[in-house]
């Protein structure tokens, strides 16, 4: 059964082939999903062409969060692909220096720049693109466990997902009127760009297995297929909410006695 046929949503955040929204887009097209995607600049431009080639063939628009020119552009150029009903954001940044160390070494300009791209940025393109969405349109957006939980090294970014985490509820209250829904996935560590800039990330690889319940890391298939069903009429009473996609392993309050880390 396909969960999204007829339906138009935007993803963001396609760097590569191994990006999060690579994999949600992937299971979207599966589902019947018309797909438009935005890039980021040049560097990532043939990459996203590429797998908006192999996904349908949809339009494929800069825009760069950061920026208010980019991100109206944005929305002028996607006019003619017509009203959305789902959009992914899955876009973040910190400079690797707030990455490692003490969070009390963070500097303000780190600060804003992280919370602008990482977090302001969902009501940046909720705001941009307010009069086109559909009524009972899905958005979505990519958090993890440190935003509520010390999860070391990941400083900056657990406070930025803490905020985009709330604008996400705040949002789902704007927009529930119109039947639109706000949700976030929170993905276990997957082995992506951004991820590696995280100091220490990939022993988060090593850790998951044996701590998950279900003793594996999770895919970005796997964040695809619970993306499909939130921006599907299934998921259509929940919003405002942050759904774990992690095998497990946010509800593990304690390891047992004779537990060695291999
Ligand atoms: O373990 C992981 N990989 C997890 C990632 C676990 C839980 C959540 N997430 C989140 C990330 O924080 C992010 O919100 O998932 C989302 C996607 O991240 P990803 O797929 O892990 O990483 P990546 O493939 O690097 O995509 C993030 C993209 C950027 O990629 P690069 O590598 O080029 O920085 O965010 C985009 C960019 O394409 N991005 C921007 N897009 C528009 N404007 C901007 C910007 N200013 N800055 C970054």
């Amino acid at each position: 059964m396909k969960l999204l046929e007829g339906k138009r949503v935007l993803v963001t955040g396609v760097a590569n082939r191994w990006s999060i929204a690579t994999g949600i887009a992937k299971r979207m097209h599966d589902h019947g999903a018309q797909l438009a995607f935005t890039y980021q600049g040049e560097r990532v431009r043939d990459e996203v062409e590429k797998l908006a080639g192999e996904l349908g063939g949809g339009p494929v628009v800069e825009c760069d969060v950061a920026n208010d020119a980019s991100l109206s552009a944005m929305a002028e150029a996607l006019r003619p692909f017509g009203n959305l009903d789902g959009l992914v954001h899955s876009i973040a940044f910190a400079d690797k220096n707030d990455l490692r160390g003490t969070v009390y070494d963070t500097t303000r300009a780190g600060f804003a720049l992280s919370l602008d791209i990482s977090a302001f940025s969902l009501i940046a393109m909720v705001s941009t693109l307010r009069d086109r969405f559909n009524d009972n349109a899905s958005i979505l957006a990519l958090t993890y466990l440190g935003a509520t939980s010390i999860v070391p090294n990941y400083n900056l970014m657990g406070i930025a997902k803490a905020a985009l985490e709330s604008s996400v509820r705040y949002l789902a209250y704007d927009l529930g009127a119109r039947g639109i829904r706000v949700n976030a996935i929170s993905a276990g560590p997957i082995k992506t760009a951004s991820m590696r800039q995280v100091s220490g990330a990939t022993k988060m690889l090593d850790v998951v297995p044996q701590m998950a319940p279900l003793h594996r890391n999770v895919t970005a298939d796997d964040v695809g297929n619970t993306a499909v069903y939130l921006v599907s009429d299934l998921s259509s009473a929940i919003t405002a909410d942050v759904h774990f996609v992690d095998a497990g392993y946010h509800a593990v309050g304690m390891l047992p006695p004779d537990f060695t880390m291999k």
